[in-house]
């Protein structure tokens, strides 16, 4: 074991020898699955990247990875060492993944719009020796940001380009140079990690000050992964198109690019969300299944109606990450002509779906049930005592692909999970009687923007840092699109110059943090309101919606 495992809470022993008795624990490895996968059918499509308009097999991505873990391992990248990945949605993604899988170097997962404060905060808090981006992607210039984080973590020491112009920095191109000869026999210093081990730490949507990260491990992923390809239907003649940012748990996991990998099926990167790209790329790759947050669910629901590209393909969409609501639920079908799953998961572990023969009504109106006979759920009142049949409550759960705690967070995980295990998700849901879960709200201090989570209390921080600000509430406000966005309840520091809220919102932006947890409206306030016993009262907050 090394130091990064002795960091992340593990299953009790006991509960452990459980999960591997039922065989939801298979012993496998990423690293060594998709060596199989290569080995079975080496010349089926494994990645699709139509932006730079390349498909690679599966041998081909076995060679790549492999060479690459090679250069890495040369440039001294060991089991256990933490790599900061922060790939748009390029084939690439998948190479580098798999590479650090089998060195047993852990990918931490950062999204494209993460910025200075995310990636710099991302790079020292997990001592991470290595950072891989991109060029550039959609306008945006992210060698300048490596350049910036490069001189704030001191322990950085290599800064890895995907893409032709690397700047200052190495491409990855560069390190697969130093390959192994492709097809040589297998690397003896390749496959290292356990089953046991963790595979990557994957990030929290958060409602603390910063964002939390999460330790999964090869058993307990591929678990997930083996559960959502049965619920889903995706086998190897599955054709699964990436719209999510690749290294979300949703795009990633449910069941996602990987899923679609251990299935042997074909993964197609969409370089962008919208219907004008998406469609096309449908059409003409057969995709057969993707996953969608609301939002977008209902700018493709719109656009459907008008297209002239076929979409017949498709059989099945999945939407999660947010709540979907029943009118716009009903609305896929007839729209896509496909079958909607909702899917509500987290990336501490738990997803729920709907089953693809559960009747209309049930899919319309809850958000599934969850994945494994394992997953234990408890559904109680502010006092942690179970709520009887059919209640709203907070929901608990543990189970074997769900963490017992987060990677160096010892106070954290002590409010985060219950002393038996359980995690506290922080959501407000009900029981139906066929066992599915209805999401009615959430208890955490989180703004669930259109799938996109923004912890209230890292925005309010930065917002305390402007001179003008005395305190600062953010809190989520109904929105017909996003279903929530952000109001920032600001009160001003006495005789300071008043600034406009247009210029707080672009403070917060220059901090370098990513676009999405800018908040949507800057309201100034004169207080905020209190609850009985004196505590400022989010809720009251949210049902103040004063006009700027
Ligand atoms: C997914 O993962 P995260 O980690 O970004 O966010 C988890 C949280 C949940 O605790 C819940 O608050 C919210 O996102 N959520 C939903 C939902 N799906 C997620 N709230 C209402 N309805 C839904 N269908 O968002 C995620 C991970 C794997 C699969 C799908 C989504």
């Amino acid at each position: 074991m090394n130091t990064a495992q002795a960091d992340a809470p593990t299953w009790p022993e006991e509960f452990a020898e459980r999960y591997r008795a039922a065989g939801w624990w298979r012993g496998e490895t990423f690293g060594r699955m998709l060596r199989e996968r290569a080995a079975a059918h080496p010349e089926r499509t494994a990645v699709v990247d139509p932006a730079s308009d390349r498909r690679w097999s599966y041998r081909e991505l076995d060679e790549r990875a492999d060479r690459l873990a090679a250069g890495l391992l040369a440039r001294g990248i060991a089991p256990g060492d933490r790599v900061v990945v922060q790939l748009p949605n390029v084939a690439e993604f998948f190479e580098v993944i798999f590479a650090l899988f089998r060195i047993g170097a852990l990918p931490v997962f950062a999204l494209p719009a993460h910025r200075e404060t995310e990636i710099g905060y991302f790079c020292s808090f997990t001592e991470a020796v290595a950072y891989v981006t991109a060029a550039e992607h959609d306008g945006y210039d992210y060698r300048g940001l490596a350049t910036t984080v490069r001189a704030t973590a001191p322990g950085l020491r290599h800064v890895l380009i995907a893409g032709t112009d690397p700047g200052p920095f190495e491409s990855l191109d560069a390190v697969r140079a130093d390959a192994v000869p492709p097809g040589a026999a297998f690397d003896p210093r390749f496959d290292q990690p356990a089953p046991g081990d963790l595979a990557f730490l994957q990030l929290s949507g958060g409602s603390t000050g910063v964002p939390k990260l999460i330790p999964r491990t090869h058993d307990d992923y591929l678990y997930s992964l083996y559960g959502s390809n049965e619920i889903c239907e995706v086998d190897a003649d599955s054709v699964y198109l990436v719209v999510l940012p690749a290294a979300h748990n949703f795009p990633l996991s449910s069941p996602g690019s990987l899923g679609t990998l251990l299935a042997g099926a074909t993964v197609v990167l969409c370089p962008r969300p919208s219907p004008e790209v998406a469609f096309p790329l449908i059409a003409r790759e057969g995709v057969t299944i993707t996953g969608l947050v609301p939002p977008l669910a209902l700018l493709w629901t719109e656009a459907a109606a008008t297209t002239g590209h076929d979409l017949s393909s498709l059989e099945v969409l999945l939407v999660g990450g947010a709540k979907f609501s029943e009118e716009a639920a009903r609305r896929v079908r007839p729209a896509l002509g496909c079958t909607l799953q909702q899917v509500f998961g987290m990336a501490e572990g738990l997803v729920n779906y709907t089953r693809l023969d559960d009747p209309e009504e049930t899919v319309v109106t809850t958000q599934g049930r969850p994945i494994s006979p394992g997953d234990e759920i408890r559904i109680v009142d502010d006092e942690d005592r179970d709520l009887p049949a059919g209640a709203t409550g907070h929901l608990l759960t543990r189970g074997p692909y769900t963490i017992r705690g987060y990677w160096r967070a010892p106070e954290h995980n002590a409010r985060s999970f219950t002393a038996d295990g359980f995690y506290r998700t922080g959501d407000v849901v009900r029981l139906t009687p066929t066992g599915h879960l209805v999401v009615e709200g959430r208890a955490k201090d989180q703004i669930n923007r259109g799938g996109e989570k923004i912890a209230a209390e890292e925005v309010e921080n930065h917002l305390l840092a402007h001179p003008a600000v005395h305190d600062a509430n953010v809190v989520g406000e109904p929105d017909p699109y996003l279903g929530e966005r952000t109001c920032a309840y600001v009160i001003l520091r006495a005789g300071a110059e008043p600034p406009r809220p247009v210029a707080v919102k672009r403070f917060v932006r220059e901090r370098g943090l990513a676009a999405y947890k800018v908040p949507d409206r800057v309201v100034f306030v004169e207080t905020f309101p209190h609850t009985g016993v004196g505590k400022i009262s989010k809720k009251e907050l949210r049902s103040t919606a004063p006009t700027d």
